[in-house]
């Protein structure tokens, strides 16, 4: 795709006066590209998509001077001249008709499919991509990697094929990163997907990009493309995944807290009262009756099993209605123990 101007736009370095405070690191902004009036790109489908455009975009062009400078021009030629002129006998050119409806009917045809090839090709995601599911509701974005992390950014590795799957709780709503040059509805109760292979490092943004209420245009959030690799090394995107979602490592209890504000709290109390399960206030250590007329000692243990497999040991006069959540970390289940024992 053409360049045009290369001048770079200047960056946030500019020289400050002394004294001054530096300027604040530009965060998830939308970049133009550089010379150019589209977004920065990212990812191969972006350059395919600034190419469609751009050739649609001059088509039209085109198009438009060979039939209005033409007619414009042949408006005030043939214009008539007086009361009694008589129009010209002439009524059609057959070969020139075929010419003007072949010629453009290709061009139509080749666009067509351009557009349905990307489009296709955007739909289907390729077998080893990792899996994201995002929620989109008024007016926040969530998403929710394998592995159960949740996170109100979206993280994502450098050179690997991500798939979103797309859910709204509420309205409709829409899913834009402009970088990526992608889009796709996000509605309630209907699974749409998309996905992409983001080709460079970048902090950028997404967008809701269908009004959905007073909120709409706050609906934003991060997109941050990390570098892939081991687990063990900072500041990759494995690293950033084993830690829950966070830069550096959380103690046990701020994991557990977290993990509790995510996946507990909707069921559980901490001040004593009943929920839709029983509350997690001193709770560690005592004699829990159970729906069979036995009883156990709450440890780590029983806290352990009760996530992982919740139907094994039903407490007394509440029902079996809390989800396994089996692919929690051991890391994740230490921190809510540790959250859980701190609830005296
Ligand atoms: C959809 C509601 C729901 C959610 C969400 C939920 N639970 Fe539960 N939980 C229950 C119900 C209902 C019970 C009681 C029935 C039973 O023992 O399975 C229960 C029981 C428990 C018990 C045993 C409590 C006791 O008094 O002996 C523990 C421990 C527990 N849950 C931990 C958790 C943790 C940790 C989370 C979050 C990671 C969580 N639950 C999320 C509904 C929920
Ligand atoms: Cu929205």
């Amino acid at each position: 795709m053409s360049q045009g101007a290369t001048t770079k736009t200047p960056t946030a370095t500019t020289a400050q006066p002394a004294g001054t405070a530096a300027p604040q690191e530009a965060q998830y902004t939308i970049q133009p590209d550089e010379g150019y009036w589209l977004p920065r790109q990212n990812g191969a489908y972006s350059e395919q998509f600034d190419w469609a455009w751009s050739f649609y975009i001059w088509v039209c062009v085109i198009f438009f001077v060979i039939v209005i400078g033409p007619m414009t021009y042949f408006a005030f030629k043939y214009k008539r001249k007086s009361e009694t002129e008589k129009t010209s006998p002439i009524d059609h050119h057959l070969q020139l008709e075929i010419v003007w409806t072949a010629i453009p009917t290709a061009l139509l045809m080749y666009m067509f499919w351009v557009g349905f090839k990307l489009y296709a090709d955007t739909q289907i995601a390729p077998n080893d991509a990792m899996t994201v599911q995002v929620t989109g509701a008024m007016y926040n974005w969530k998403f929710q990697y394998p592995d159960g992390t949740v996170t109100q950014e979206l993280e994502l590795p450098k050179d690997r094929p991500v798939k979103l799957v797309l859910s709204s709780v509420d309205t409709i709503h829409s899913f834009f990163v402009p970088e990526f040059r992608l889009k796709a509805d996000v509605v309630p109760n209907l699974y749409t997907t998309m996905w992409f292979h983001p080709t460079k490092e970048t902090d950028t943004a997404v967008q809701c990009a269908e009004y959905c209420g007073n909120g709409h245009s706050t609906m934003y959030s991060r997109v941050l493309v990390m570098p892939s690799g081991d687990a063990g090394a900072e500041g990759t995107f494995e690293n950033w995944l084993a830690n829950g979602g966070e830069k550096s490592s959380l103690s046990p209890l701020a994991l557990g807290t977290k993990k509790y504000g995510q996946l507990c709290k909707s069921c559980h109390t901490l001040d004593g009262s009943k929920s839709v399960g029983p509350s997690f206030k001193g709770l560690f250590g005592k004699t829990e009756s159970l729906a069979d007329g036995s009883t156990v000692t709450v440890d780590e243990n029983y806290i352990k099993e009760s996530i992982v497999n919740p139907g094994a040991k039903i407490v007394q006069g509440y029902q079996n209605q809390m989800p396994s959540m089996a692919y929690l970390k051991d890391k994740d289940i230490e921190g809510i123990i540790t959250f859980i024992k701190e609830q005296k």
